[in-house]
């Protein structure tokens, strides 16, 4: 004979509206008084949104926090270089054709301007590192020659019987590279006639030989002058 079960009592349960069936407290079901978003064992989904919101919350924190950062970095970067270049005198010409409605170009005292730029020499001797760090605290850095009329203002005013450190450096593998990032472009290379010639010879000076200026590849400890170099100061 199959064993039968009989239920005395089934009740369906409207989940969405519990009120009104149990009248009696004695046949309901015994469950806690709590909001109906929460079940136990799975996040309920105002924790969820809750967490949701907080999570963006952050990431927006977040991103605020570096862009602010990041422009008063900046700021303070500018105001840096702007305190450390106050020069005690200034050379200027005005402009035929103004940058953003600044008349005037100017190069600290004894500079000498060529386009866009300002050169200044540095008797030394000292390495190519060091000559680096003293255009640096002068507010420029160790010339980029970027054409033929550029080196050939420049060469003018060397002496031919010294080397200058340009800033023009090898950090491995005959990679050049100019201090101010400026692409190395090969067409635009002045070159000695057989130079460069030591890998070892990682750091360039600019030198008179053979009746013409150019380049050399020479050691970096070696003690040499140099050509500093800095942008215009427009007024
Ligand atoms: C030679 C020549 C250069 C090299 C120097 C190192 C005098 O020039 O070989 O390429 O850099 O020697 O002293
Ligand atoms: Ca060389």
């Amino acid at each position: 004979m199959a064993s039968e079960i009989t239920y005395a009592e089934v009740k369906f349960k409207n989940e969405s509206n519990s009120s009104g069936i149990y009248s009696d407290s004695a046949t309901a079901p015994k469950e806690k008084p709590t909001l109906p978003l929460s079940k136990p064992g799975r996040p309920s989904l105002l924790f969820t949104s809750l967490m949701a919101v907080s999570l963006l919350l952050a990431i927006a924190f977040l991103a605020a926090f570096i862009f602010f950062y990041q422009k008063y970095s900046q700021l303070l970067e500018e105001k840096k270089a702007k305190n450390d270049l106050t020069y005690t005198e200034l050379s200027c010409t005005k402009d035929d054709s103004p940058i953003e409605d600044k008349v005037w170009s100017c190069c600290p005292k004894d500079w000498k301007p060529f386009s866009s730029h300002c050169y200044v020499t540095v008797t030394g001797p000292a390495s190519w590192r060091e000559s680096e760090e003293k255009c640096s605290s002068m507010g420029a850095h160790l010339m980029v020659v970027h054409s033929q009329e550029e080196q050939d203002f420049i060469s003018k005013i060397l002496d031919p019987n010294a080397d200058y450190y340009i800033g023009l450096s090898d950090p491995g593998h005959r990679q050049w590279r100019w201090v101010d990032q400026t692409p190395y472009n090969e067409s635009a290379t002045f070159w000695h006639p057989g130079e460069p010639n030591y890998d070892d010879e990682q750091c360039v000076t600019i030198k008179y030989r053979g009746r013409s200026w150019g380049w050399n590849d020479v050691l970096c400890s070696g003690k040499q002058k140099s050509v500093c170099q800095m942008k215009k100061i427009y007024l």
